[in-house]
Order: C-alpha cells, then structure tokens, then sequence
C-alpha cells in the first residue's frame, strides 16, 4: 500500500501519531494527563484555542475526558477530533464566529 496517495490513511495515521507523541511524554504512554493534552492544543490545535483562557483548556479537557478519569485516552481522542471535523465542515470562519 503507497501511503502517499492514500490521504485519508495518511491523515489517519497523521492524527495517531500526534496522540502517540504527546501522550508518551510521561510513563503513561496510552493516555494524555492534562499537562500533555495542553501542550498537544497549544502545538497542533494552536488556531482553534486562541485566545481561550485557562479555564477554557479545562472545559475542553472535561469535554475530551468522557469517563471522567482525568486522562484522555485514544479513544477519546479520535471521537472529539471526528465531532471537530463535523463542527469544521461548515467553515473554519463560520467555526471561529461560533466563539
Ligand atoms: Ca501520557
Ligand atoms: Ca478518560
């Protein structure tokens, strides 16, 4: 399989291995702590979070943490950024007047 021309497998992949780099900052490999998912947001969602303010990353991180472990794990992850891709759809510039 050439991943190259296979975009969606590419942007799949693109999306783990985002989650796989920043949750494996600490020894806890499968899940983002809050500190993590906080620099992931700040490095490669950095146009979708400005201007939020600390309390704002916090809602986001309730948000993202369905059962409520304190921790995002992939599972997590993938289901909000697939609920983003549904917000984005409309238009970037319609998603950022919703703010
Ligand atoms: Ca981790
Ligand atoms: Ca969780």
């Amino acid at each position: 399989m050439d991943i190259e021309t296979n975009k969606g497998v590419a942007s799949l992949m693109y999306l783990i291995k985002i989650f796989d780099d920043y949750a494996s900052k600490d020894q806890d490999k499968d899940h983002l702590s809050k500190a993590e998912l906080k620099t992931l947001l700040s490095a490669e969602f950095s146009l979708l979070i400005q201007g939020a303010k600390p309390e704002d990353v916090n809602k986001i991180m309730g948000a993202l943490d369905h059962d409520k472990d304190g921790q995002v794990d992939i599972q997590e992850y993938m289901f909000t950024l697939c609920s983003l891709g549904i917000a984005m759809h409309g238009g970037i510039g319609q998603f950022h007047k919703k703010k």
